[in-house]
């Protein structure tokens, strides 16, 4: 386990991979992975065991967080992170298996949930006990219906070892989403589909999404278990924090100050 000072410097680093590697890559959804640097950080480094767990991004748009998890892990290196989406490259825009650490392709929105119910009742079958699944959705493609006919399955089979974690940043490819920051009426529906359900007010506080995690106490969930998390889309750079109109957009290099941050951070670099 990190303790909190550890994965401060973490969502540091992460936040300067997705912004390098998608401002020299010239394409792709930084705002979309800053909102949920901490859930995922908290996740990745305190609970996800990669050679056991499952951790499917279902928002696959988001795939720069996800190699920049990697690469904070000394699992990739900082020339494979800032190949992003270059031709031959297996970190491509959205997660797929050319990826090594990643089992399937995701970026359709709304399937990452279902291939997570699969692997979970595979993991039942199997009787592993202690492996879990892990999935990331966004609170837009929460309007995708399949996301609800995997929920009434996972619940119908008790997975307790299905834990899904929904970004609630407020806002879809094109502005809000049907239900905003609604948190409440995602947590009714979610109940009503059988599932547990767990408030993050807000996400992109560490010690919150510590604190929840904690709560949680994995091994003895009876049932699937959502995180409902209030995020900010864009985190972390106050030009574009909660804005409508950067979805799918990188930042411009000149308003980064790259070469700033990186100095900044340089005497933060830790590797596992
Ligand atoms: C089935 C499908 N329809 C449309 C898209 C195009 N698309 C990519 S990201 C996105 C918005 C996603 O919003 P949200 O789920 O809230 O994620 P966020 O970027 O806010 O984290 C859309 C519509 C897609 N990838 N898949
Ligand atoms: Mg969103």
């Amino acid at each position: 386990m990190f303790n909190f000072t550890k994965l401060t410097e973490f969502c540091q680093l992460i936040r300067r991979d997705i912004l390098t590697s998608t401002t020299t890559a010239g394409s792709g959804h930084p705002t979309s992975c800053l909102s949920a640097v901490e859930l995922t950080t908290t996740l990745f480094f305190n609970y996800f065991r990669p050679e056991v767990d499952k951790l499917i991004f279902s928002k696959g748009h988001a795939a720069p967080l996800l190699y920049a998890l990697y690469h904070q892990a000394g699992l990739i290196t900082t020339a494979e992170l800032m190949s992003l989406r270059q031709f031959d490259s297996p970190l491509e825009g959205h997660p797929t298996p050319r990826f090594k650490y990643v089992d399937v392709a995701t970026g359709s929105l709304g399937q990452g949930l279902s291939i997570g119910v699969g692997m979970a009742l595979g993991m039942k079958i199997k009787d592993d006990r202690s492996a879990k699944v892990y999935v990331l959705l966004g609170d837009s493609e929460m309007a995708e219906g399949q996301v609800w006919e995997a929920m009434a399955i996972a619940s119908y089979y008790k997975l307790n070892n299905l834990i899904g974690i929904i970004d609630v940043n407020r806002l879809g490819q094109r502005g809000e989403t049907m239900l905003g920051w609604d948190l409440t009426t995602y947590r009714k529906r979610i109940e009503a589909f059988g599932w547990k359900t767990s408030i993050i007010d807000n996400g992109n506080d560490l010690q919150q999404v510590i604190s929840t995690f904690k709560l949680l106490n994995f091994k003895t969930l009876k049932l699937p278990v959502m995180l409902i998390a209030r995020t900010v889309k864009g985190k972390g750079v106050p030009a574009v924090e909660n804005q409508n109109g950067w979805h799918g957009k990188v930042i411009p290099a000149e308003k980064l100050e790259l070469n700033k941050i990186n100095k900044k951070l340089e005497s933060f670099y830790v590797k596992l």
